[in-house]
């Protein structure tokens, strides 16, 4: 296609409870949504064509060294000049039209998820038809963040559980990590449980982050900091629970270095952090080629990117659950009509494109700013 414009969009959205990690407390959800207009040839002729996408970088540099208003400025005054320039853009040469650019992986991956998403439904391809996804429902985590009590994880995770979903895990720091997952073992026994730590640990925390592995944890995610993969390494010699990284995991590149190094026994793909669906693509194949179990990571999109997040987590190598929760774990009123889960799973989109658009009525609602850029 060739982009005539591109909308700069930003939402806040409430969350219907604070969300907290080893990096801080999110309040309300901000994103930064892309919308592109172009001109798609098709085999019968010329079609206009629009799409969305949802950029994931939080309103702080705190999970990694994007965020908002920077994703914003890299897209207006380097990406896009370099894609209106292109007479061709499609989501396959979206990493070549954006190599110039060093970094920015989450503003790259939200422009090429809105020029996917205008394609595919110019097409009436799902995108996960597109992906190669094969499967109609997948089974859903959940992500719980650090609690103020053992007493009020205890009473969250009960009503996560009552809801059906198929995987807890609990995001833990120095001071809150061995106590609780003991206390959710004790209370729940035997269901699928697995820590986050957000990059919170050193190598000399080697000895508690041990103790973890008498509760027979699915993995322990990110404990290092996100440049430490060779530390990784040596504390995967020190543990029986398999870590699974996730900041660390910028590209198939690194992804690559991890597996060879042993830095990794399971990989988390966000789309967002790696630049895209295709690159997520590529890491999934990849992981599935080495064996490495892979499962899709969340940043608490709305409907859109977590629409899309569900086509990610149907493909064959995705053998874990993903953090692809209900749109209700985090809204009571989605930007979209919502992702449902029920009985544990949520059901794969299977209308062109990433399967979800805004409600013009909430769209209008949660916006607090639009910049169109024209060609
Ligand atoms: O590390 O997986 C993470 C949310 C924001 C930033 C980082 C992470 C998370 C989550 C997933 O834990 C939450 C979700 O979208 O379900
Ligand atoms: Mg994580």
């Amino acid at each position: 296609m060739q982009l005539t414009s591109v909308e700069l969009r930003h939402i806040t959205m409430p969350l219907r409870s604070p969300f907290t990690t080893s990096f801080g407390t999110e309040e309300e959800k901000i994103a930064l949504l892309v919308r592109v207009a172009g001109e798609l040839r098709t085999p019968t002729g010329t079609v206009e064509v629009t799409g969305w996408g949802e950029c994931v970088a939080m309103a702080e540099p705190v999970y990694s060294a994007e965020y908002l208003t920077g994703a914003h400025e890299v897209l207006r005054r380097f990406l896009l000049p370099a894609f209106f320039r292109a007479e061709e853009v499609t989501a396959e040469t979206c990493a070549a039209l954006g190599a110039g650019v060093v970094g920015h992986p989450m503003a790259k991956a939200a422009l090429e998820m809105a020029v996917l998403d205008a394609e595919l439904t110019g097409r009436g391809v799902s995108l996960a038809e597109y992906l190669g996804a094969q499967r109609r429902r997948v089974p859903s985590g959940v992500s719980v963040g650090i609690q103020p009590s053992v007493a009020t994880l205890i009473d969250v995770v009960a009503d996560y559980l009552e809801q059906g979903y198929a995987r807890i895990k609990l995001k833990i720091q120095p001071g809150w990590d061995v106590e609780p997952v003991r206390a959710v073992r004790a209370r729940f026994g035997d269901i699928p449980l697995q820590v986050d730590a957000n990059a919170a640990y050193t190598l000399a925390d080697a000895d508690l982050l041990r103790r973890l592995d008498d509760f027979g944890l699915l993995l322990v995610e990110q404990p290092l900091a996100h440049d430490d993969l060779r530390q990784h390494a040596e504390l995967a010699q020190l543990l029986r629970t398999p870590i699974c990284l996730d900041e660390s995991i910028t590209s198939v590149r690194a992804a690559a270095d991890a597996i060879a190094l042993r830095a990794t026994r399971v990989i988390n793909i966000k789309p967002g952090r790696v630049g895209g669906y295709l690159e997520a693509r590529r890491i999934h194949d990849l992981c599935r080629a080495h064996g490495v179990p892979v499962w899709c990571g969340g940043m608490l999109e709305t409907g859109l990117g977590r629409a899309a997040n569900v086509a990610l987590a149907a493909m064959p190598g995705c053998t874990l659950p993903g953090d692809v929760s209900g749109s209700d774990r985090f809204y009571a009123r989605d930007l979209t009509e919502p992702v449902v889960m029920r009985g544990g799973s949520v059901e794969v989109p299977q209308a062109p494109g990433l399967g979800r658009i805004p409600l013009p009525d909430r769209l209008a609602e949660f916006s607090t700013s639009v910049e169109t850029v024209r060609r």
